[in-house]
């Protein structure tokens, strides 16, 4: 299948240091659940809330290839990863979103916070491959957000739903103080505090 390229080519990232591999992080028990059953929803401050399943997601919207590098708050960073998948902005643009936040959930029960306008840069997707494979399951299958303009803790795993909040609701590691826009140009790491981030390194 042919889908539309979209690069990010950005100067790198102050204090990130470039890995060979991913370190794997899972603040929660990985859930299992298959592409097909898979369902994604648009829900909170929408004028149209949305279900659509996976399946669908990926025959019927437009499809993109995504390269891009992921850059961990804690300091690692992966230099090219190959993400297929559909744009966010084009589910918001179906429910058309009241508020200005949004939190992004997993269905293992994880959760990042997110201002409206990072979801409908053209480089956020929703994404079922990496690298000219089905997302392996570490990596977040059936389904992961990617949004490669901020810190990695924002690409969801097991991406199940975003809910379109009227406030910047902390998601699990904002509650913490790691930061809400999390731009790494930026070096918005932190909003308050320093806490640990652990994750478990495997050969990728
Ligand atoms: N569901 C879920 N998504 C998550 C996390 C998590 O613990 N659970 N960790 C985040 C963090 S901190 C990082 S750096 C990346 C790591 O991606 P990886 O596990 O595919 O290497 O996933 C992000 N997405
Ligand atoms: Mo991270």
């Amino acid at each position: 299948m042919q889908c539309q390229e979209i690069k990010v080519e950005r100067p790198w990232p102050p204090n990130q240091v470039k890995a060979h591999r991913f370190v794997v992080y899972d603040v929660f028990e990985p859930p299992d659940v298959g592409f097909d059953q898979h369902i994604i929803r648009v829900v909170g401050r929408v004028e149209k809330p949305l279900e659509i399943p996976l399946k669908e997601l990926a025959s019927k919207y437009p499809c993109i290839d995504l390269v891009a590098p992921f850059h961990c708050v804690t300091g690692w960073s992966v230099e090219k990863v190959v993400w297929r998948g559909v744009q966010v902005k084009a589910l918001l643009e179906e429910a058309r979103p009241y508020g200005p936040y949004a939190l992004a959930w997993g269905i293992d029960g994880y959760s990042a916070s997110l201002p409206i306008e990072a979801l409908r840069e053209e480089s956020t997707i929703i994404a079922w491959a990496m690298n000219g494979e089905p997302l392996p399951k570490k990596h977040g299958a059936p389904a992961r957000l990617v949004v490669p303009t901020r810190y990695a803790w924002k690409s969801v795993k097991y991406f199940g739903a975003l809910e379109v909040v009227d406030d910047p609701v902390p998601g699990y590691w904002e509650m913490s103080g790691y930061s809400l826009n999390a731009d790494p140009w930026r070096e918005e790491r932190f909003d308050f505090g320093q806490p640990q981030m652990r994750g478990r390194r495997v050969t990728f």
